[in-house]
């Protein structure tokens, strides 16, 4: 080891848990920004081997903010999950620790002379050592919070000073940020230096009731120590004048000590007519706060945006503004793929604007405080946030949690978010961290949230998971993970139920999934005591990476395409791409959106059922809609009505929405004449933004409820005389077709089907590799019948195909025997490829959008019509993907010729892709996959529902493919 005179490095800060930081200062909630020197841009930058190596070497340039690991500094991202990626137990870390070192030059203006100058780091990953002119400043832990430091004895306003920061990145505290994503290293958030009068504000703190009433305390000091005599401030709120609490002060001038050091001063007011915040309106007021001398004149200045607003927990019920409110929340990381962790200010606003448009008002911050500009849009646009401290220490959860040397980091961790967030009225509950089991040092933290913030609820899942009915622990919420929803429903039966209960975390988005969330979200609604939850998460953590010498693209990248398929020469990489040796593999690609933000089709399910407007049912005449939303009417919306039949009819016509307080139903009279042709029919209102939204220009979609008007009447289709060719094995000859119809058990398996252990097994069972022997090929009238064994699993499973001449094709009648071997198979259907040139595909069923049979209640049923590309949803691991549900009759074709028109005798599962399930299955990445020319059709008399088994429940018992008899048939025609 090699000795350093420099004091931060000699105390070893990166194995010193106890040491949380030196020389920072308070974190508060009063927003520098303005007048402040951003200190973005580059930086000289080396990288040593670890931190006490000594700084000598070439200097390169590194981005700020940003992290090294994706700007070819030589170290580069790892993905690990729970595992964490060096075996040394806490507190250490390993000696190989690549630490960077950032420096730059800074003109401090002459302008700040006689100031207060205050350095900003925005976030540091993991430990923050400074330095100003080589004197040694101070050290800060925890990479998701910034850290502030006075320089004001150290420069010289009107010269140049010389600004080190050096980033260690593994530590102490890498143990306590475990938080199953990317690691990094680097300033991943913006630093800035600051200037303030010496006399200051150092804290605000606004309480903002939802009946009108504002408290502001603020906190106020003076760099030189004693405070002057006469200062006081004032505010106004949209321009409403506040009036400084004089009982306050009369309390504070009997202390000496507040009086002389520690200013404090209450302002207060009240609204009249107050327009409360809530996530569907979110208002905001404007409040300025105003530090004065006793001259008169502003010392300081601090700007916020207040909402008024109460969140309260009575009995088992979480409200809002007194509302029971349903929670469709969301997990959220600060990812680009670009970037890795900084996110931009307008990247925070796209990722928001999706999320409301897609039916979420909730964000988890998991697992760690996000990028501040978070909470102003959250603010602004309308979520109730779960602001989530940077703790969790999932490999070693158990060691850590009542490892007394890390209580300071745990209080310190908590206290600071609570101090920089409080202001925000869409931060509703606070939470201790994840996964890092429950241990003393979580009382701790919780007795100083309760005690400091009496207005809001705690939560923490390790405590609560316990006992869900405890009410003396570190959590005011049950808020489980991944609980299957009947053990809610029964929680909430039992009698036992004593608080809300909120999913921290379900539905793993992985891959093709979300299977169920209906099924969930009917059982919520239908429960007293169930609010909602969380999905995980929002995004597939796919970083973009240059094929040419698999490195991170990094910020000045390509651009990305926005329809989920990395830009050419490039891919989304997850665990292992970058030569990682300990990984968790595409684990990490768990969102309900791709890296590029394009959003999944689980998305649109997510959307339907969290619909402000839904169609309750049709009674005499009459559609009954309903109004979901808890605190707005519908007068934002605007309706079209969509009748489509199965003969290809659609018609169109405008809709009056009802006038509906929330919670309320009114009948409407049906809109259309119900022709007495034309089939099936299905009535969809389309409800589009009328009023321009902050988050949707008017016109934007957002639901498109439905319900059946009339049921199928079956089209007899008699046979014809003719003949149907089929070759010495029984096999159709189609002039369309370049692989015929055969039978099939095998999906590309999903991630929940590898996870979930199930395509394992079917891998054992052979399903992915059946050979079919003919066994007979009998003629009678016209009519073949084709009796086929498909072997190569435990047992062969008998398979009769009838083929019959019909007017325009052919029907193909099919039977498969599923022996009691094969429990739970992943379909049970017929697969078949066409020549090249069938592009487009047409069909009545369900759509436009992906869906599954448990993943279904979101794509309405309709004519729908997409280009074979457009089908197909660009999974990180190629997948089963592109299915459609509930598909009666589609045609497949090219721009100017016919194509190949199938007719099904009941709703199907159908899909079209360009490729085979073996194609799909043998490739790890979407750029290996080589489209075919061709179609290959799945037509599906059973398919297994999709469920969540990659962290998670499985579909339900209704959705599996049960061994027994399939039948099934369709016409094949053209068309
Ligand atoms: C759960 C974690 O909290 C979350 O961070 C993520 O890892 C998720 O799983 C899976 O993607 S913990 C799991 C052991 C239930």
């Amino acid at each position: 080891m090699t000795t350093s005179p420099d004091p931060l490095i000699a105390l070893r800060p990166w194995e010193a848990p106890e040491l949380t930081s030196w020389n920072r200062l308070p974190m508060n909630a009063v927003d520098r920004r303005a007048g402040a020197i951003p200190l973005d841009g580059d930086w000289r930058f080396q990288l040593l081997p670890a931190p006490d190596a000594p700084v000598g070497g070439a200097w390169s340039t590194a981005y700020v903010p940003g992290a090294w690991t994706v700007q070819d500094s030589g170290d580069l991202p790892q993905y690990t999950n729970v595992t964490m990626p060096f075996p040394d137990i806490p507190p250490h870390s390993p000696a190989a620790n690549p630490t960077g070192v950032y420096e730059r030059e800074v003109d401090v203006p002459a302008g700040w002379a006689g100031r207060r100058i205050v350095l900003q780091a925005g976030a540091a990953e993991s430990v923050l050592l400074v330095h100003v002119d080589g004197r040694p400043v101070g050290v800060s832990k925890d990479s998701h919070l910034s850290a502030e430091f006075d320089l004001t004895a150290l420069v010289r306003p009107g010269a140049r000073t010389t600004v080190r920061l050096t980033v260690v990145k593994w530590s102490d505290a890498s143990h306590i940020e475990d938080q199953d994503q990317w690691w990094h290293g680097g300033l991943t958030r913006s630093v800035l230096l600051y200037a303030t009068d010496p006399l200051h504000l150092a804290d605000v703190t606004v309480r903002a009731r939802r009946d009108g009433e504002l408290r502001v305390d603020c906190q106020v000091r003076d760099a030189r120590g004693t405070l002057p005599a006469g200062w006081y401030l004032t505010g106004d709120l949209d321009g409403l004048p506040l009036a400084q609490d004089a009982e306050f002060d009369r309390l504070n001038a009997e202390d000496e000590r507040v009086s002389t050091f520690l200013g404090e001063a209450r302002l207060t007011t009240t609204v009249p007519e107050v327009r409360p915040w809530t996530a569907e309106t979110p208002h905001l007021y404007a409040l300025t706060i105003r530090l004065h001398r006793a001259d008169g004149t502003i010392a300081d200045t601090s700007r916020h945006r207040v909402g008024f607003r109460d969140v309260k927990i009575v009995g088992r019920d979480l409200l809002v503004n007194g509302e029971r409110i349903y929670i469709r929340g969301v997990n959220r990381h600060d990812f680009h793929p670009s970037t890795g962790r900084t996110v931009s200010p307008e990247d925070m606003r796209a990722d928001l604007t999706l999320l409301k448009r897609f039916g979420f008002n909730a964000i988890r911050t998991a697992h760690y405080p996000n990028d501040p500009a978070l909470y102003d849009l959250a603010d602004e646009l309308g979520f109730y946030v779960v602001d989530e401290a940077d703790i969790e220490s999932h490999d070693h959860a158990h060691e850590i949690a009542d490892d007394p040397r890390y209580v300071n980091a745990f209080v310190d961790r908590v206290s600071r978010m609570v101090l920089r967030d409080k202001n925000h009225p869409s931060v509703v509950i606070w939470s201790l961290g994840n996964e890092s089991d429950y241990g003393a040092h979580h009382d701790a933290a919780a007795g100083w949230v309760r005690h400091h913030d009496p207005t809001r609820p705690l939560q923490y899942e390790g405590a609560a998971k316990l006992d869900w009915a405890a009410t003396d622990d570190a959590s005011d919420i049950a808020c489980p993970m991944y609980a299957p929803i009947e053990e809610c429903v029964a929680h909430a039966r039992s009698g036992r139920q004593t608080r809300p209960l909120i999913q921290c975390e379900y539905s793993h988005a992985m891959g093709n999934s979300n299977g169920t969330l209906a099924d969930f979200w009917s059982a919520v609604e239908s429960t007293p005591g169930l609010q909602g939850g969380f999905i995980w998460e929002f995004w597939d953590h796919g970083i973009l990476q240059r094929l040419s010498d698999g490195r991170p693209a990094g910020r000045t990248g390509p651009a990305l395409r926005g329809d989920g398929v990395a830009p050419p020469g490039h891919r989304w990489a997850y665990g292992g791409d970058f030569g990682e040796r300990v990984h968790d593999g595409p684990f990490i690609a768990d969102g309900v959106v791709l890296p590029d933000r394009a959003p999944k089709p689980a998305l649109y399910e997510h959307r339907e059922i969290a619909a402000p407007v839904r169609i309750e049912g049709v009674e005499q005449g009459g559609v009954v809609i309903g109004n979901h939303q808890h605190f707005r009417t519908l007068d934002w919306l605007k309706g079209e009505w969509r009748l489509d039949l199965a003969d290809g009819t659609t018609l169109y016509a405008p809709a009056d929405l009802p006038d509906l307080r929330p919670g309320r139903t009114a009948a409407v009279p049906l809109p259309f004449e119900l022709p007495q042709e034309g089939g099936e029919a299905w009535l969809t209102l389309r409800v589009t933004v009328a009023e321009a939204q902050p988050w949707a220009p008017s016109g934007t979609e957002l639901c498109v409820p439905q319900v059946r008007l009339r049921g199928p009447s079956p089209v007899p289709v008699p046979p014809v005389s003719g003949a149907v060719q089929v070759d010495a094995e029984g096999l159709l000859r189609h002039p369309l077709l370049t692989a015929p119809p055969t039978l099939t058990l095998w999906r590309a398996p999903t991630d929940n089907d590898e996870i979930g252990g199930m395509a394992d097994r079917w891998r054992d069972w052979g399903l992915n590799a059946l050979s079919r022997k003919v066994v007979s090929v009998r003629e009678e009238a016209g009519r073949i019948t084709v009796e086929a064994v498909y072997t190569g699993g435990p047992a062969d499973v008998r398979h009769r195909q009838v083929l019959t001449p019909v007017a325009g094709g052919v029907r193909i009648e099919e039977e498969a025997e599923l022996p009691a071997e094969f429990g739970d198979v992943a379909r049970v259907g017929t697969v078949f490829e066409t020549v090249a040139g069938l592009d487009r595909l047409e069909w009545f069923g369900q759509g436009p959008w992906e869906s599954y049979p448990d993943r279904a209640a979101g794509a309405p049923v309709g004519h729908h019509a997409l280009l074979v590309e457009e089908l197909f949803t660009p999974y990180l691991r190629p997948q089963e993907s592109g299915g459609r549900h509930g598909v009666r009759h589609f045609t497949l074709a090219g721009p100017e010729s016919g194509g190949v028109r199938v007719t099904l005798d009941e709703p199907r599962q159908v899909s079209v892709t360009r490729y085979r399930a073996g194609d799909l299955t043998a490739a790890a990445h979407h750029d290996e996959l080589v489209p075919r020319q061709g179609c290959v059709v799945h037509v599906d008399a059973a398919h297994r529902g999709l469920g969540t088994a990659s962290c998670g429940p499985d579909t339900s018992p209704g959705y599996l493919v049960a061994p027994g008899v399939h039948r099934w048939s369709w016409v094949l025609g053209e068309g």
